[in-house]
């Protein structure tokens, strides 16, 4: 190809856009064969709340990007940041003895933010990374601690950690393990804490101590001097927005303290103000001894993650020396770096996190309660700024629609039709809007999310699925 045709100048359209998709990109979770035949839906534009496609179609963009782009579209302070960052020091690494000022500020501020149990922070670039660093760090503090037996890492099936092979492992996705693999050795899971799926029979409240039992049960198999952590997401995010009942998490805390467990609280969706606080294990009542950290920590503007290192934890990696044999080229990458100063600066100054807990939140809460009453709607949960809703077939029986017809397949048709981006998981439809929503703009989106659920209601009637 000549080197005119590969910098075409601006004249690209859909179909074009669309065939050199086809032939070059190959997507994240994608069948590639389906979409190559399909096409993909070109995203060429953002501002605030909104997104605009290739064709000009305004969409709101219920999911943050990917649960990420908290403050929403266009943010100049982000801009300016990444700006002035890229000018002064575009990048240096912070491996030999070295760092740059944007990285060490950033960790000081990390730690004024989070709970006060957490002082040390380590970087990576993605949540899939911190996670690989938390399967790392977690086997060197027992190993340091003269207990280096203590290998085995708890998670819960539906969890998602990440795509590397420890994030995937992590998590409990059967799709993800079915290939390559995995779960590497030292890691196993346990039931997730699904009232809807698994605890009709009981009150929410007895079933997150019984679900909370199910790790108890899971610790005295492998045989506690053998655990090392136990990791899970405050509300588990891809796995459909499942909300525990109040009464797991403390219940959790009570059974690793008593084993001697670490507890991992993954908030790579959580964190920075989704559920009303800073960090989820503050709304659900608990103290991590460490913390996965991604996404709307720089809302999603440049790729940043990493750990927050509490003191039980941090004492034992400063303090006994020795290296820890791990890290990324990016770990603490200025931009990246400066960019999440300005993001975090910013949630302080507009009071984001606040304004989630005390208006937006419930707010949303209360139209989530209105959506419930759709005859499609089987239950209906949110926290924060998150929601979801699950689609059924028998509304008074909870009964399920058969899986194969992919009725939350169809809801997210309707979705796209109508400029609306909603999350489908099976039949759980997900919302995860930017925290910089006014009240006008959530009744915009339960209004659309209103008039899909009614389309696809008419739709499952006439195809006789209901
Ligand atoms: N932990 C949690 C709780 C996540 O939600 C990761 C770790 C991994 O982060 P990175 O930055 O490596 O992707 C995530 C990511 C979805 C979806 O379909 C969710 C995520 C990523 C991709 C798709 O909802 N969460």
């Amino acid at each position: 190809m000549s080197a005119v045709m590969k910098n075409k100048p601006a004249a690209r359209g859909t179909a074009d856009w669309q065939a050199a998709d086809a032939a070059h990109y190959l997507h994240p979770f994608t069948d590639f064969k389906a979409l190559a035949a399909k096409g993909t839906r070109i995203v060429t534009k953002g501002d605030n709340i909104y997104l605009w496609d290739s064709e000009g179609h305004k969409i709101l963009d219920a999911m943050s990007g990917l649960w990420c782009v908290n403050v929403g579209y266009g943010r100049q302070e982000l801009i300016d940041a990444a700006t002035a960052q890229l000018k002064q020091l575009a990048f240096y690494n912070s491996f030999f003895q070295t760092a740059t000022p944007p990285a060490i500020e950033l960790a000081e501020l990390l730690a004024q933010v989070s709970p006060p149990q957490f002082q040390h922070v380590f970087f990576s670039g993605s949540g899939s990374e911190g996670n690989d660093t938390i399967v790392r760090m977690v086997r060197r503090y027992w190993e340091l601690m003269g207990q280096p037996e203590r290998t085995v890492i708890i998670s819960r099936h539906n969890a998602y950690h990440g795509s590397t092979m420890a994030g995937a492992s992590l998590g409990g996705m059967w799709g993800m393990h079915a290939q390559g693999g995995l779960p590497i050795p030292g890691i196993v899971h346990i039931e997730q804490p699904c009232w809807f799926e698994l605890g009709q029979a009981m009150s929410r409240d007895d079933f997150g101590l019984k679900a909370a039992g199910w790790l108890e049960q899971k610790i005295l198999e492998v045989g506690a001097d053998k655990v090392a952590a136990f990791i899970g997401e405050p509300v588990q995010g891809a796995g459909g927005v499942i909300v525990p009942p109040p009464t797991y998490w403390p219940e959790v805390q009570r059974i690793c303290d008593q084993h001697g467990v670490l507890v991992v609280s993954d908030e790579v969706i959580c964190g920075f103000g989704r559920t009303g606080q800073w960090f989820g294990c503050e709304t659900f009542g608990f103290t991590p001894d460490l913390m996965t950290f991604a996404k709307g920590v720089s809302s999603g503007y440049v790729p940043l993650g990493g750990v927050l290192v509490g003191e039980r934890v941090a004492k034992v990696l400063v303090e006994q020396g020795g290296e820890f044999h791990h890290g990324y080229t990016y770990s603490g990458h200025p931009v990246a770096c400066a960019v999440a100063l300005a993001n975090i600066r910013l949630l302080q100054r507009e009071r984001i996190v606040e304004r989630v807990r005390e208006e937006l939140g419930p707010y949303l809460a209360k139209q989530f309660e209105r959506l419930a009453e759709h005859p499609l709607v089987g239950e209906a949960q949110s926290c924060g700024m998150m929601g979801a809703l699950q689609l059924v077939r028998n509304k008074a029986s909870s009964e399920a629609f058969d899986p194969s017809l992919e009725v939350g397949m169809v809801c997210r048709g309707h979705c796209f039709g109508n400029g609306l981006i909603m999350r489908a998981v099976g039949d759980r439809m997900i919302v995860a809007p930017p925290l910089v929503m006014t009240i006008a703009q959530i009744d915009e989106m339960v209004a659309l999310i209103h008039r899909c659920l009614d389309l696809t209601l008419a739709d499952v009637k006439q195809r006789g699925w209901m």
